[in-house]
């Protein structure tokens, strides 16, 4: 079921500078409608009065700053459990070719280990990082587990917990990502260079994503109808991304946001941190029953999420991977 967008949003001048923000200030069944109606109309939304103490916020980005001044020598030492894809990167995005002006810190963030203490390693400040990350991953996971909760409550599901529980999950497989983009020197970075300083057009494969990022702008989502907008943020505020496995789960009520990043505008860096809201690697992801009906068949087969990360990995970036787990027949 796809509905359209409501009619004062249709204007696409309207739409080109606006999109959903949403006071998680305000009551449940009021939050419970607008977030429901964003991540319908957009797989998107900016998020204020989010309760995240900007400590936690700015001890992250401090950390992550300090990390990323080191030598790159030092920076490759990094060695995380598990390797590759985790740990220290720069470039590459992904395995298959993709390439974008940026360097990245990715680790796991399950419930049990946050596995940052391979940066302590090089750190001034000997568990500085792993505590940074810790308190940032502990708030960060307690709002995506409230704003999935809202969530099921605003799809009138039985089970609230219907997506909660994935990442509540003692195993899940949730992971965190700090992007940074360099700034534009001038005379020393060469035109050629600087249009690549971003991210590619992609749609997240998890369940939710939180960003937040500082007031370096760049980010772009791409609506239903194809337009780029340009999302401007508060360093005080968090995006949220409808992922992947979040539009298989609603039977393609709620559809995954293409963004990309183009961050090749500023003279200072832009720094974005992501949590990557995910199941564990057994779990079984489907269509939930309460989505499927006579007039809405099941539009997806079920996978675990470890199939669908495999066939994630195999493409490249801006590939359609949902594709591929798409119902050709019905019944599925
Ligand atoms: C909530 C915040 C802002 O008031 C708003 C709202 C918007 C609207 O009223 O036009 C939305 C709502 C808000 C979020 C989901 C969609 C869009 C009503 C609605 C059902 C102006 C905004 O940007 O998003
Ligand atoms: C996009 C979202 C996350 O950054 C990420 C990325 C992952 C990676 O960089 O290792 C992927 C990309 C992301 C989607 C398609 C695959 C996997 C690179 C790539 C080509 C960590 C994730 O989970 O998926």
């Amino acid at each position: 079921m796809v509905l359209s967008s409501p009619s004062h949003l249709r204007n696409k001048k309207t739409r080109a500078i606006r999109v959903p923000i949403i006071d998680l200030s305000l009551d449940t069944a009021t939050l419970a409608c607008h977030i429901v109606s964003a991540c319908q109309d957009y797989g998107f939304f900016k998020l204020m009065n989010h309760g995240v103490s900007f400590d936690v916020i700015s001890k992250m980005e401090e950390v992550a700053n300090g990390f990323f001044s080191k030598s790159a020598t030092e920076k490759f030492k990094v060695k995380t459990n598990p390797p590759s894809p985790f740990g220290y990167g720069c470039r590459n995005i992904g395995f298959n070719g993709d390439v974008g002006e940026l360097e990245y810190i990715l680790l796991q963030a399950n419930s049990i280990s946050i596995d940052s203490e391979a940066f302590n390693v090089i750190s001034d400040q000997p568990t500085d990082f792993s505590c940074a990350v810790d308190d940032y991953i502990k708030s960060v996971r307690k709002l995506t587990c409230g704003l999935l909760e809202i969530l099921a409550v605003g799809l009138s599901l039985p089970d609230t917990n219907v997506f909660s529980r994935f990442i509540q999950h003692f195993d899940s497989d949730s992971c965190f990502r700090v992007n940074r983009y360099p700034g534009i020197e001038t005379e020393t970075n060469e035109h050629k260079l600087a249009h690549r300083i971003g991210f590619g057009e992609h749609s997240d494969p998890q369940i939710f994503t939180i960003l937040r990022s500082n007031e370096v702008p760049g980010l772009q989502i791409c609506t239903a109808d194809g337009l780029w907008i340009p999302v401007v943020t508060e360093p005080t505020e968090f995006c949220v991304f409808v992922g992947d496995t979040l539009e298989v789960m609603t039977n393609g009520m709620f559809k995954s946001v293409r963004h990309r990043v183009m961050a090749n505008m500023s003279k200072k860096s832009r720094m974005s941190m992501m949590y990557f809201a995910a199941p564990a690697l057994n779990e079984r992801v489907s269509p939930i029953k309460q989505m499927i009906s006579t007039g809405n068949l099941q539009l997806y087969k079920s996978f675990t999420w470890s199939e669908y990360k495999k066939a994630a990995y195999s493409l490249r970036l801006g590939d359609q991977r949902i594709d591929l787990f798409k119902c050709h027949s019905n019944p599925c």
